[in-house]
């Protein structure tokens, strides 16, 4: 492709995935998500284009398997702007993703829940995946075009790109919490993940706390002296020798239009009838949705409800479970234990606990449509989103948006979603009593407290929707100094 793009948008995968069939064929579908619809507009608008992993492997050159193998390239069409594929080995893949990403960062980032691991054997590829997405933009990228990085993956890119091609105006957006400085400090590449994303000229976060700690990480490790909305780095191309990076929060949303008008459909109502009349019509019905993740707390909920269970301030019969939890990241080795721990967790509960025909929780593995999804949302008395730690967490947004009438949400207070959404029933999910008692007030609180409180959210929730995160996150990017 040697067209040169205004503006391109770069994340770990493509909006889009490629599944290869048995007769050698890929088929290709669209991964519906709202960070595509909230970039469609803009997508459309620019001469855009999307630089990111299609999810197959690249040949391996070096195995006979794959002798001669070639990828079929992203046909036209597939997405909403030309896709871009950085073409990743299935070794590379083991490194850089299910290594350093999700077995370094993603625990790390997530407060050490979960041992990080740190491998020279991951961070080689991860700066070696890195450099090929950086090389792959600086390619594309027409003179002074915009780039949109995104997340914890290719947090070296903005460095790696402003080195070949400073005339770029580079935004960066982490999706997940960023550490405590006392926390990264654990990391050996910390200096050079810090300095990887003070490339961009705007380095954007979920909550004001995750700006703050980044802050505190450049003035720590790499001795800058930032002020509260940004930091000046050294840079050597510049006239002044130097050059602002602006740092600031852009809590990301959800199209809640979209999941208001899903929830008023006839078809989704009458879903959502049919599921809680398949349920047993209880009093309450709870719901849990999550990737099955181990910063997610499922286990969190699980004890709750069945300590509650126990102590017989539920009654069998008078409420029941919902936990779905989509297959995540299966290849990695805490993801293995996780899901044996929960279904240990869930087994032992119904057996305590179940009567015939009616068992107190019903677990899902499997992911859904989002008609489905919205359809146990509208359901749901009572929404659990109890993760230790979370960058936003969409789950809860999503819940408020399809839930038209009183219902309440738990929500933990170490979710991003917990600064904006303080009508949740706040909880921290280490306290296991804490969260028994919100379980309990939720249950008995009024379904006119519980309206208005509903009616308090989703007010901002419409008001602050991803159109406007985008839209905003872009228009700072506009204003960085870039353009003075
Ligand atoms: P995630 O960790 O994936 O995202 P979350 O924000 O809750 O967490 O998004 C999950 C999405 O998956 C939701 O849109 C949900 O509807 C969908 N989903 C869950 N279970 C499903 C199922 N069984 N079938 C189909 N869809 C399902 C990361 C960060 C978050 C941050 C987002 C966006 O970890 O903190 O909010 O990015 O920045």
């Amino acid at each position: 492709m040697s067209h040169a793009f205004e503006f391109l948008v770069v994340a770990n995968r493509l909006p889009v995935s490629a599944d290869e069939q048995p007769d050698g064929t890929t088929l290709w579908t669209r991964s519906p998500g709202g960070l595509v619809s909230a970039l469609e507009p803009v997508l459309r608008g620019h001469d855009a284009a999307w630089v990111g992993w299609s999810g197959r492997f690249a040949p391996d050159p070096y195995s006979t398997e794959d002798y001669g193998r070639e990828l079929e390239p992203v046909p036209d069409g597939v997405g909403p702007c030309p896709l871009v594929e950085v073409e990743l080995s299935r070794e590379e893949v083991e490194g850089f993703y299910e290594g350093f990403a999700n077995s370094t960062l993603w625990p790390l980032y997530h407060d050490a829940v979960a041992t990080p691991s740190y491998h020279r054997h991951f961070w080689e590829p991860y700066v070696a995946v890195n450099q090929r997405f950086a090389n792959r933009i600086a390619d594309l990228a027409a003179e002074g075009a915009t780039v949109w990085v995104h997340d914890y993956q290719l947090q070296l890119v903005p460095r790696m790109l402003r080195d070949r091609r400073p005339d770029l105006r580079i935004g960066f957006f982490l999706h997940i919490p960023f550490p405590p400085a006392e926390l990264f400090a654990q990391l050996p590449w910390r200096q050079q993940i810090a300095e990887g994303l003070l490339g961009a000229d705007l380095v954007g976060f979920h909550t004001p706390g995750d700006a703050a700690n980044f802050l505190r990480v450049a003035e720590r490790f790499l001795r800058l002296s930032p002020d509260g909305t940004g930091v000046e780095v050294p840079d050597a191309t510049r006239p002044t020798g130097g050059r602002r990076v602006t740092v600031d929060d852009f809590p990301i949303s959800i199209d809640t239009r979209e999941y208001d008008a899903i929830a008023r459909t006839e078809e989704v109502q009458d879903r959502a009838a049919e599921l809680r009349e398949k349920l047993g019509n209880p009093r309450w019905l709870m719901l849990g949705v999550d990737r099955l993740d181990y910063t997610k707390g499922i286990d969190v909920r699980l004890k709750a409800f069945t300590e509650l269970l126990e102590e017989g301030a539920i009654q069998p019969g008078e409420a029941v479970l919902v936990q779905i939890a989509t297959p995540s990241r299966e290849n990695v080795e805490d993801y293995q234990r996780l899901r044996d721990e929960i279904e240990l967790m869930v087994g032992r509960a119904i057996g305590d606990h179940g009567l015939i025909g009616a068992p107190p929780i019903q677990y899902l593995h499997q992911p859904f449509a989002r008609e489905e999804l919205v359809a146990f949302y509208a359901a749901a008395d009572i929404m659990l989103v109890t993760p230790y730690r979370d960058g936003m967490n969409l789950v809860a947004k999503e819940y408020v948006a399809s839930h038209g009438g009183p219902g309440a949400l738990v929500l933990s207070e170490f979710a991003g979603a917990a600064v904006e959404m303080t009508d949740a029933f706040l909880v921290n999910p280490y306290d296991a009593e804490g969260v028994k008692h919100a379980i309990v007030d939720a249950m008995h609180t009024p379904h006119d407290e519980l309206d208005t409180r509903m009616r308090r959210m989703r007010a901002r929730l419409f008001e602050h929707d991803v159109a406007r995160w985008a839209a905003e996150f872009l228009e700072a990017l506009d204003k960085s100094e870039w353009s003075r």
